[in-house]
């Protein structure tokens, strides 16, 4: 059965791959499932239809079968689980495949949003100049806990899991920012997933919705 996903009929990004269908699209082409895509307006999203399927009104979301599920971890975790690729058989090493997807949702993911929401929505507030350094060195903190974990591996631990997909996904919302390049092994770390074939085909299929969107 061919999955459904729901994603921005018109992206903020233009195109960039930063909303959150992007990792799940990914998902979908490292284990080589095809699927659909539903585009949806921001104010069908609020929706009652849409609402019965994401109860926060927002994209992600993934139907298949009489099944529909909302957040992008929770749907990337059920295609790793599903399929063959994202996951490791050997018992502890999946333990920590999942544990990685949740330090990056949980530990890595917050603030860098902090630092979205500072720099889009705060910029006029007058303790703007305070905040932003400080919501910035906490990223620092964490990112420079990470690239000592990671070193010079490739990958997380071991092969490359649904733990490094949402990582790196986590990890490219700084992208645009100097803060990044100040880990040479992150940045590398971020290249390595997005030059993986199916990254790139993920990519592609989000980036022709915003030109579609954009000429049409
Ligand atoms: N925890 C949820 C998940 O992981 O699925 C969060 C889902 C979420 O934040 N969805 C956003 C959404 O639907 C899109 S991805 N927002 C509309 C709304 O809340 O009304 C977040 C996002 C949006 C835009 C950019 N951007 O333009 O760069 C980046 C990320």
């Amino acid at each position: 059965m061919t999955p459904t996903i729901t994603a921005f009929e018109r992206s903020p990004d233009r195109g960039k791959g930063q909303a959150r269908d992007m990792r799940v699209r990914w998902a979908l082409e490292e284990v080589g499932q095809p699927y659909d895509v539903r585009l949806v307006s921001f104010s069908e999203m609020k929706e009652p239809v849409h609402r019965a399927l994401h109860p926060f009104g927002q994209i992600p979301t993934y139907e298949v079968g009489d099944l529909a599920l909302f957040e992008s971890g929770a749907i990337v975790f059920h295609i790793a689980e599903r399929h063959v690729g994202l996951l490791p058989d050997d018992a502890n090493a999946r333990a920590r495949a999942i544990t990685w997807m949740f330090a990056a949702l949980s530990t890595l993911e917050p603030p860098i949003v902090d630092r979205e929401i500072a720099t889009l929505l705060e910029r006029d507030e007058t303790w703007h100049k305070q905040r932003l350094p400080i919501v910035e060195d906490r990223i620092r903190d964490r990112l420079g806990e990470l690239s000592d974990r990671l070193g010079d591996a490739d990958w997380l631990d071991g092969a490359f899991s649904a733990g490094d997909l949402l990582m790196v996904a986590v990890l490219r919302r700084l992208n645009g920012s100097r803060i990044l390049n100040e880990y040479p092994n992150l940045s590398a770390y971020v290249a390595r997933g997005e030059a993986r074939p199916a990254f790139r085909r993920a990519f592609d299929a989000q980036l022709a919705v915003f030109t579609a969107a954009s000429t049409g």
